[in-house]
């Protein structure tokens, strides 16, 4: 497992500060987001520290973190559909730095993004 000693989400995954976990499994833990914008919103995190997507060599490592997003949205129960964001850098508007996808769900999703 790698690990940054700095990262909070790191620090979630090992239990060291608390947050609502939804599940876990295989290399990931879910949990929810601290200020959601969806009546659901959970954030799905891989146990192995990388700071984004351009950090992922392997294919199927980065598939199962997806695979596992969707399982996660059908255990919430999210029927109607759901929507998976990946922030990516700081012009994606990313603020944590340590890979993680949101699932937002449970109202009707808007399009463009702000
Ligand atoms: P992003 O902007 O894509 O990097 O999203 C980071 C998300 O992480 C943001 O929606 C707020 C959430 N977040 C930040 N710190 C914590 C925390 O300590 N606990 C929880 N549950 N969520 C956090």
């Amino acid at each position: 497992m790698t690990r940054d000693p700095s990262c909070i989400f790191c620090k979630i995954v090992a239990r060291e500060i608390p947050a609502q976990l939804v599940d876990s499994g295989d290399g990931y833990v879910a949990f929810r987001d601290i200020n959601p914008q969806a009546p659901s919103h959970i954030l799905l995190v891989p146990v192995n520290h990388k700071s984004d997507v351009t950090q992922y060599d392997d294919a199927q490592e980065l598939g199962e973190v997806f695979k596992a997003a969707a399982r996660v949205a059908e255990k919430e129960g999210l029927k109607g559909g759901f929507r998976l964001v990946v922030n990516t850098g700081d012009d994606g508007g990313q603020t944590v730095h340590h890979l993680h996808i949101h699932i937002l769900g449970g109202r009707s999703m808007n399009w463009p993004p702000g």
